[in-house]
């Protein structure tokens, strides 16, 4: 870039003001680009005999990576529809990537027996368009 092109850019910045550098300074592409790429991350712990939070939403086609853990003991976590099948073991947190490619609302249950409670332990996924 020429010396002039520079001090004509570093003129109209000066003569805008705070807004227009925030505007310059925003590196926008790569930031964007990396917010897309990484998946969110929602944590769910569960406990005898719970999920919380209870009920999450999710975007369909939007990847997200489910953190597990469990405050007690081993807990089940399935949901056919949603392809999940796995353990939540007590002793360390367990990361499930899914992207949802049907909208609708699933139910994911603990299918690992956990005591007298076991069969209402329940967790409502929204998955929303
Ligand atoms: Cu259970």
């Amino acid at each position: 870039m020429k010396n002039s092109t520079i001090s004509k850019i570093v003129g109209v910045i000066l003569l805008a003001g705070v807004c227009e550098i925030g505007l310059v300074s925003v590196p926008s592409t790569i930031d964007l680009t990396r917010a897309s790429d990484e998946p969110k991350v929602i944590e769910i712990s569960a406990k005898k005999f719970e999920f919380t939070p209870s009920e999450i939403t999710l975007k369909k086609g939007e990847p997200v990576i489910l953190r597990l853990s469990s405050s007690d003991r081993v807990h089940g976590f399935m949901s056919k529809p949603l392809k999940i099948d796995t353990d939540i073991p007590n002793d360390t947190t367990k990361d499930v990537a899914i992207t949802p490619d049907t909208a609708g609302n699933f139910t994911v249950i603990c299918d690992h027996y956990c005591g007298t409670g076991h069969g209402n332990m329940k967790m409502k996924v929204t998955v929303v368009e």
